[in-house]
């Protein structure tokens, strides 16, 4: 297994994670849940969608399917990986293929579309952690990311190219990207908040927990409907991470 270091650099690889036996646990609820969000969602798919997400508030979803879930996020085996203190479960998505394979992927920090000023932002990312733990169900061409920018603040090209400017576009290449590829049974643990693209292609499937500081500021995106309300929290092993 070989492991990055989110602390210091933003993101974490963990090569062969996970084992079938535990992939096969949640797979067919994440396919359940994906067949019908594309049937829901034929015109955003169509217009370019390459993610869906809040499947543990999901219609589609059972309320078996929705403890298989809740029970997977707060298991020991992914809550002790999360290197911050008391942390807190904030969303689930799920990351797809355009609809259009000539779709252009973008570079972008999640925290530019949470309609924060830039100044803030940039004094947001000193300290707070949005963290995904991504779970491919395919190899998946992967994650490009700039490391140690979920602390560090653009350089200039890279400003430009998330922003588009100076004729630049947010899918040029960037000097310092670093590609991470995913195979079936890895899991990339990666900031939020850092420069990064996904790349498309293959079919990918991947499901991406989302979780976070215990941080007003932050929690005030979390929808409660995506929390266990219709389960009993003792029923879960780590279940401070959705108080
Ligand atoms: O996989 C992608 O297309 C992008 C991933 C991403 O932006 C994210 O997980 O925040």
């Amino acid at each position: 297994m070989k492991t990055g270091n989110y602390i210091n650099y933003g993101f974490s690889y963990f090569q062969d994670f996970f084992n079938e036996e535990e992939l096969s646990l949640i797979e067919p609820i994440i396919i359940k849940f994906h067949n019908s969000w594309l049937k829901e969602n034929q015109e955003f798919y169509s217009k370019g969608a390459i993610n869906s997400h809040s499947l543990t508030s999901s219609k589609s979803l059972s309320k078996q399917d929705k403890k298989i879930l809740f029970e997977f996020i707060s298991s020991n085996k992914m809550v002790n990986l999360i290197e911050i203190d008391n942390p807190k479960f904030l969303n689930t998505q799920l990351f797809f293929d355009p609809n259009n394979l000539n779709q252009k992927n973008y570079w972008h920090r999640d925290i530019q579309y949470t309609g924060i000023s830039e100044k803030d932002q940039k004094e947001a990312i000193k300290t707070q952690n949005v963290i995904h733990f991504r779970i491919p169900f395919k190899k998946e061409l992967g994650i490009e990311l700039i490391p140690e920018t979920h602390r560090k603040w653009d350089s200039t090209e890279e400003y430009q190219v998330r922003n588009s400017l100076n004729n630049k576009k947010p899918s040029d290449s960037l000097k310092k990207g670093n590609l991470i590829k995913l195979e079936r049974t890895d899991l990339l643990v990666f900031s939020a908040n850092m420069i990064h693209r996904g790349i498309y292609g293959n079919n990918r499937l991947s499901f991406d927990i989302i979780y976070c500081d215990n941080d007003p500021k932050i929690l005030k995106f979390r929808d409660k409907k995506n929390l266990p309300i219709e389960l009993e929290l003792k029923e879960f092993k780590n279940a401070e991470i959705f108080g």
